[in-house]
């Protein structure tokens, strides 16, 4: 089975093609985007308006880069200050705290309109929309998770949701691999942007969660 990659960033499509044994396309499609506090709902709602589009299996993927100093901003609102502060000021202004901590935080939602009878120990969310969750909620929603929410007419299709974090720290820039906010971010004494494809996905937020979708994806091929 094929699976759609429904998104705008090519990088986010190298990484997970190294990771899942399906195809995968790319469907250059820029998915509306609620904003949200949590980039669950976000992928959640990605997913469904993406498979909404396409009538086909999707993902898509959202993630951000929280900075401890900053109270994990810019988080959810990282492509918008990507675009207009600009990683090197996102060093600079973190530059200046004493904690230079960080943390990607990614999260890959899936839909194909099923309903994941095989999705090991599911938490079913009937009838409730994400932007709904409360504070405690949310906070429990670190962990894979089925989503439905009802959107009005009728049922709206699950989405299932892999997590993935790393710690690292804010840098100034190096290296030019990677993309987005790679050449800030250190993990081990390298910057993403200094890591080759697979090195990065062997320790990154997305690499995680790829990797957990992997499985679910394979687990559910070989039950149905
Ligand atoms: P989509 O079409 O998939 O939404 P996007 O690039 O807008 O592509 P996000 O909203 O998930 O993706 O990303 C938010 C920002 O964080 C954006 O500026 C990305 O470049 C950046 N980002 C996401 N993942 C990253 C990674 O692995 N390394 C560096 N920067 C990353």
């Amino acid at each position: 089975m094929t699976v759609t990659f429904v998104t705008t960033n090519p990088g986010k499509v190298n990484e997970a093609r190294e990771y899942l044994a399906e195809p995968v396309e790319q469907l250059d499609f820029d998915t509306p985007e609620i904003q949200h506090a949590d980039l669950g709902a976000i992928a959640a709602h990605k997913a469904r308006a993406a498979y909404e589009h396409t009538d086909e299996p999707v993902f898509v993927d959202d993630a951000g880069l929280f900075v401890d100093a900053f109270d994990g901003f810019p988080g959810p609102y990282s492509s918008y200050v990507h675009d207009t502060v600009g990683v090197e000021r996102v060093w600079r202004l973190t530059s200046e705290e004493d904690d230079r901590a960080a943390s990607f935080r990614g999260v890959v939602a899936y839909c194909d309109g099923e309903d994941f009878e095989a999705t090991p120990e599911p938490v079913d969310r009937d009838d409730r929309r994400g932007q709904d969750l409360s504070a405690d909620e949310r906070a429990a929603a670190t962990t894979d998770e089925q989503v439905r929410t009802d959107e009005g007419d009728g049922e709206a299709p699950p989405v299932k949701l892999f997590y993935g974090v790393v710690p690292g720290e804010i840098v100034a820039p190096r290296g030019d691999g990677g993309f987005g906010y790679d050449p800030i971010f250190e993990y081990d004494d390298r910057t993403f942007a200094e890591m080759d494809p697979d090195e990065k996905n062997a320790v990154s937020h997305r690499g995680r969660a790829l990797a957990k979708f992997a499985d679910w994806l394979a687990e559910r091929d070989t039950t149905e």
